[in-house]
Order: structure tokens, then C-alpha cells, then sequence
């Protein structure tokens, strides 16, 4: 009994780094501030449904866009012309969450924008790496 303590804390120790490597999840949770988006890296797998939890913790309205693969916005985005730009997204009131699914079947990296105007300007915008 004495010498099963070590042997728990060191499995716990396994799990826990097999937990944290790679970073690629279907299961993102992110907040979203004025103005940025925390964590603005992300890491899902291409193919497989994934939930995002959306919280809007800023004093002002936010989204979260993801723009198709090769799509790009630079410091401002224009729904009028850029509509088909985008791939998913979803606005959140001050102090809203939501929960989210989507899939995206193509590997590559992805920009993730808010496009509300000013606040990609401001630095409001991320990666999204689908492996
Ligand atoms: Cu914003």
C-alpha cells in the first residue's frame, strides 16, 4: 500500500501530458474581448464535428468568423462584398455565449476574423490550423 502512492501520481503525470500535447481538439472554448480572441491559435482536425463554446466577455458586440481556406482579410472586412468569403459565423452580444458545431473537411490554416468594422484593425483576429 505504501508504494502504490508514487505509481498513481506518476500515471496521473502520463495522462495528463498526453492530454496536453498536440493542442488539436474537436472541443474549442473561446473567449472573445476587445479586441482579441483568447487563445487566437487554434487547433482542430479536419473531418470530425466540432464544438465551439463562444463566450463574449467584452463590453461590446463581437463575432467570430472563419474565412474559407485562401480567403484573407487584411484590415477590414466588408460583408457586402466579402460575404462568400466566409466559411462560419457567429455573433454574441456583450456577456452572450453560445455553443457552436461545424466541420471543416480540408486540411490547411484558416483566418479567423471579427469582422465587425474596426475591431480586426484593432487586432482582433486568429488562426485556425485544420490538420
Ligand atoms: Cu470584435
Amino acid at each position: 500500500m505504501k508504494h502504490t502512492y508514487p505509481v498513481v501520481l506518476l500515471l496521473l503525470a502520463v495522462l495528463l501530458v498526453a492530454c496536453n500535447s498536440g493542442q488539436t481538439s474537436t472541443n474549442l472554448k473561446v473567449d472573445m474581448v476587445e479586441f482579441m480572441f483568447e487563445p487566437s491559435d487554434l487547433s482542430i482536425p479536419a473531418g470530425q464535428e466540432i464544438t465551439l463554446e463562444l463566450v463574449n466577455k467584452g463590453a461590446i458586440e463581437h463575432d467570430f468568423v472563419i474565412l474559407k481556406k485562401g480567403s484573407s482579410a487584411q484590415d477590414s472586412f466588408d460583408h457586402a462584398t466579402q460575404q462568400a468569403d466566409i466559411l462560419f459565423e457567429a455573433r454574441l452580444a456583450p456577456g452572450q455565449s453560445g455553443s457552436f458545431k461545424f466541420t471543416i473537411a480540408e486540411a490547411g490554416e484558416y483566418q479567423v476574423i471579427c469582422s465587425i468594422p474596426g475591431h480586426l484593425a484593432a487586432g482582433m483576429k486568429g488562426k485556425l490550423i485544420v490538420k
